[in-house]
């Protein structure tokens, strides 16, 4: 006769835990100078996205007064913010282009 244990055992799966590395919103502000149609051409020059949604976001931005153009890693998100900044500042816009960390 046994002595009553049993074999239950119980497997604990280990879960790999890599944190992700955050991500950032690329935001487009609105001002009252820079023309429509060079902010849609920013959007599709340097985020690759269609005529379409560049005019969609542009026109976001204009009304509500900024809008989110895209989530990226850090150094992805400032490389576009560099791209943007300097692009508008040659063309002598005012337009501005930030990042800020995803919640
Ligand atoms: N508000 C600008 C205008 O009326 C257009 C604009 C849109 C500027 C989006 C900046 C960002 N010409």
């Amino acid at each position: 006769p046994g002595d009553g244990d049993s074999d239950i055992s119980v497997v604990t799966k280990t879960r790999p835990k890599t944190a992700r590395p955050p991500l950032y919103k690329v935001l487009l502000l609105n001002d009252d100078y820079t023309p429509m149609e060079f902010v849609v051409i920013v959007l599709e020059k340097f985020f690759g996205i269609t005529h379409g949604q560049a005019v969609e976001i542009m026109l976001t931005v204009h009304k509500k007064g900024l809008a989110v153009v895209g989530v990226f890693s850090h150094e992805i998100a400032e490389t576009k913010v560099a791209q943007v900044m300097d692009f508008a500042r040659r063309h002598q816009h005012p337009l501005q282009c930030t990042m800020e960390k995803e919640e």
